[in-house]
This record gives structure tokens, C-alpha cells and sequence, in this order.
């Protein structure tokens, strides 16, 4: 059953409820959002395209916002870890599909793909195996079994399994490892043979990072896919990971993905993040949504381009903070689960019309400080986040019969009830994330109630 219901109506009572806060406490948000139309799911715009939209998910987290944003948003899952073998079979000869079995039912109930991620890979392997000493016919028939068990589960369930993951060193050469080590390349042939023998409807790829450009490591993996064709393996795709970092879209993308389509194979982007060095601010974020909407734009021009994954949707359920210190944001939405400019990035690039929010806001707030029987002292605090001032205007109106007699670090004036103040000469900035007050005296006389004020 879909949700995108549900989740549009949050999103509306969540921007309606924001909006009243601030004329609640007597704030002017300088481009507060409006009331605009719903935004289209994410999925919906990716299958006017004919492509399928995707987030690596967590099992734990499929309730309430989380759950909903990604039964709503999307129409493919990746488990993050649940489909590992460390996480499947963490002692030999006794598995835990829970988390799997979980996020495919979710996936099934909310009408979307699941990818399989991963079968054979160097990491997050059960350390009954990666301690182990094997012949290399013990450890082939470990990866047999492995994958015939795993694949076979879930037959006719998986869209696309990852089968091999991450098999090159950044220079082309194959990656060391358990399986490399102990059988030689054609760990790669046998373990998509094994694959397709047991789901032989499941698309079958080879995914790996930096592959996302013409270089040296995706000419490795487009010499190995083509050998692959020539010699009848059963080779269906390949997943370009795309673990990226702002402003570093490698400018070679479209075309890297279109010489792996003229093979005859599909690809996909497994992965997507884009991390920023924190913390995030409104530049940033303009950039991050340019570089989302261009990887999706490369995608979208390519018919054999078939899936685009975030691996996350939120910053909040993202490797990237824990894996690279400072940097983190790297998601399509916040951690409270507001949609970034990285996400109206992606609906762009997916064909929506949609004007997003303004990503910040400038506001003014206006404060009584000490108060005597004849006067009293003000101020007002001029605060950005998301955005940035470089010269300020605040007016409001007294109702009351208060009158300035001084200000500080603004210019004012007042002519009956109107009181309006701008910046002095060296205090016209107000920098992203932060802010610049100013005071003044003022009489009253009755009673001092405090004003809406406006900020232009
Ligand atoms: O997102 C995964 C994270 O939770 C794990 O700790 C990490 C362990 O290596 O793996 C992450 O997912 C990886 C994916 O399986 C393969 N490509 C790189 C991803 C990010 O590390």
C-alpha cells in the first residue's frame, strides 16, 4: 500500500505549523515559505522517466517519518547491511534474514524494488570465515553455497542483486582479497554463473566506488564487463556507487555511463551521497543540489541508466559522519526530515516543475530589557540561517504611545507611530548562521506591549 498521501499531508501540517510559530512570537521570516502545491513523490517523477529511484535503508527505522519518506519517496530499497554475509550468517551454518526479511516485506507491501546488496564482497564478512583457512575448493564451495542459499531465499523478490562488490584497486588491478587471493579473477564468472542459476530472473551486477568517471578504474571494470558478454556469463549490469564530494561530479559521468550501456548492459547508480565539509550553510547546499540534479541528469539522459540510489535518504541515517570526520550532510534530507536543496536537485533533474521553499531565512525579534515607571530599554536581534543580510531594515508600529529616544548600533527614527531603524554603516552584514542586535531607549507611559516588527 502507497503512503505518499500520508507523508504529503505531514509535510504541508509541518510548513503550516512553522509559518505559525513565527507570526506566533511576532517574527517576519524575510521570504517565509509559502503555501505552494504538493510536491510530487520522487518515484512518481523518476517513473515518468522510466527510471526507478532507490535509498539504502535501515530495518530498525521503517516507522513513522523514516518509514513513511521511504515508502512514499521511493520505488527501490537497498538494504544497507541486512543482505551482508557477516550479517546473515554471523555463525557458520545459522542465519538471521530478520532485518532482510523485514525490508523486503516493507519493500513489497509499499509496491517498490528491492537491490541486494551484496553477495561477495571484502568486508563485513563473518569472521568464522575470514578467520578461517580454506583451500580454494573449500572456499569455492563456501561462496557457492553462500550465494545459492542467499539468492535462492528470496527468488523472484530481487529486482537486482549486487553479486560482486568493490573487485578493483584504484589503478585498475584487482583488489586483494579473501576471494581474489584464494581463487584468481574467476571468483568474479563463477559467482554470477552461481547467481543467475539461482534467481535466473534477478538482474545480476558488479558494483564499485570511484567508477563514476572515465578513468582507470572504470576502464577495469569496462574491460572485465565486456570479457564477461564475450564469454556468455551472466552479466546484467553495473552499479556505480557514487560516494561523492561537493562540488567534484566527475565531469565524465554521462559519458562513462553510456560506454557501459553500449555494451548491452544497464547501470545504475548504487549509492549516491555527496558530502560537504561541515557545517553546512546556504552555499553549500546550493552546490550540493546542483551536484545531485547533475548525477541524476546523467542518469536520465541515458536510457540504460535504469536506478538511482541514495545510500540514505537523511543525514540522519548517513556512514558518512562516522567514516570521514567533518564532513557529513551528504543526504537528500535533513536530519529532522526536511527535504534539502539536494532533494528539489533530484526532483529537477527528474522533470519537476515545482518551485522549492527558500532553503533560509533572515528574522528580526524584538525584546523588552529593563523597564523603569517613565522608560524603558529595547533591542532587536536580527538572526540568518540558510541565508545571509547585507543590509537591514526593521520597522514596527507603536501602539501604545512609546516613543524612542535613542538608539545604538542602528539608525532610527520615528514619526508618530512608526518606528523604523536601519543598519549603521559597519553592521549591514549578517552572515549565514549568524546574527546582530541593536538597542534603544524608549518612553512609554500606560502600558508597553511589544510590537510585530518587520524585517527588509
Ligand atoms: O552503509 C554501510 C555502513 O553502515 C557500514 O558500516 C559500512 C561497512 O563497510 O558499509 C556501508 O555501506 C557500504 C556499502 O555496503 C558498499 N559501498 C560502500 C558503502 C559505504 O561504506
Amino acid at each position: 500500500m502507497r503512503t505518499s498521501r500520508t507523508s504529503r499531508t505531514f509535510g504541508n501540517l509541518l510548513r503550516a505549523g512553522l509559518a505559525g510559530l513565527v507570526v506566533g512570537v511576532g517574527l517576519f521570516a524575510a521570504g517565509a515559505a509559502p503555501a505552494h502545491a504538493a510536491d510530487t513523490p520522487l518515484r512518481d517523477l523518476a517513473a515518468a522517466q522510466g527510471k526507478v529511484i532507490g535509498t539504502a535503508v535501515t530495518g530498525s527505522k521503517l516507522t513513522g517519518t523514516y518509514g513513511d519518506l521511504a515508502g512514499s519517496q521511493f520505488s527501490s530499497l537497498t538494504p544497507g547491511n541486512a543482505m551482508k554475509w557477516g550479517t546473515v550468517e554471523p555463525t557458520r551454518g545459522s542465519f538471521n534474514w530478520t532485518e532482510a526479511d523485514q525490508i523486503v516485506a516493507f519493500a513489497q507491501a509499499h509496491g517498490q524494488q528491492v537491490r541486494g546488496h551484496t553477495l561477495v564482497w571484502h568486508n563485513q564478512n563473518p569472521s568464522w570465515l575470514t578467520n578461517g583457512t580454506w583451500t580454494p575448493a573449500q572456499l569455492s564451495s563456501l561462496l557457492q553455497n553462500h550465494i545459492s542459499t542467499e539468492v535462492g531465499r528470496y527468488k523472484g523478490e530481487i529486482a537486482a542483486w549486487d553479486v560482486v562488490n568493490e573487485p578493483f584497486n584504484e589503478d585498475g588491478t584487482y583488489r586483494s582479497t579473501i576471494w581474489y587471493d584464494g581463487l584468481g579473477s574467476d571468483y568474479i564468472a563463477n559467482a554470477l554463473t552461481w547467481a543467475h542459476a539461482a534467481d535466473p530472473n534477478a538482474k545480476l551486477y558488479i558494483n564499485d566506488y570511484n567508477v563514476e568517471g572515465v578513468n582507470a578504474k572504470s576502464t577495469a571494470l569496462y574491460n572485465l564487463v565486456k570479457d564477461l558478454k564475450s564469454r556468455g556469463v551472466p552479466i546484467d549490469g553495473v552499479g556505480l556507487q557514487a560516494h561523492l564530494i561537493l562540488g567534484q561530479v566527475p565531469s565524465s559521468l554521462q559519458q562513462n555511463i553510456q560506454r557501459f550501456a553500449d555494451l548491452g548492459v544497464d547501470v545504475a547508480i548504487t549509492e549516491l551521497d555527496i558530502r560537504m565539509a561541515l557545517p553546512s550553510d546556504s552555499t553549500k547546499l546550493a552546490q550540493q543540489k546542483a551536484d545531485f540534479k547533475s548525477v541524476v541528469a546523467a542518469c536520465v539522459a541515458v536510457s540504460r541508466c535504469v536506478n538511482v540510489t541514495v545510500w540514505g535518504f537523511t543525514d540522519s541515517d548517513s556512514w558518512v559522519d562516522s567514516t570521514f570526520p567533518g564532513y557529513g550532510a551528504a543526504t537528500p534530507y535533513d536530519a529532522n526530515y526536511a527535504p534539502k536543496p539536494a532533494y528539489y536537485g533530484i526532483a529537477e533533474a527528474l522533470g519537476s516543475t515545482t518551485t522549492p521553499p527558500p532553503t533560509g531565512a533572515c528574522t528580526a525579534a524584538y525584546s523588552v530589557g529593563s523597564q523603569w515607571n517613565t522608560g524603558f530599554t529595547g533591542q532587536v536581534t536580527i538572526s540568518c540561517s540558510g541565508a545571509s543580510l547585507s543590509s537591514w531594515h526593521v520597522s514596527w508600529t507603536y501602539g501604545a504611545g512609546q516613543q524612542i529616544t535613542q538608539a545604538w548600533n542602528a539608525t532610527c527614527s520615528q514619526s508618530g507611530t512608526a518606528v523604523s531603524c536601519a543598519n549603521a554603516s559597519y553592521n549591514g552584514t549578517v552572515a549565514d548562521g549568524s546574527s546582530v542586535t541593536f538597542g534603544f531607549n524608549a518612553s512609554w507611559s500606560g502600558s508597553n506591549p511589544v510590537p510585530a516588527v518587520t524585517l527588509s
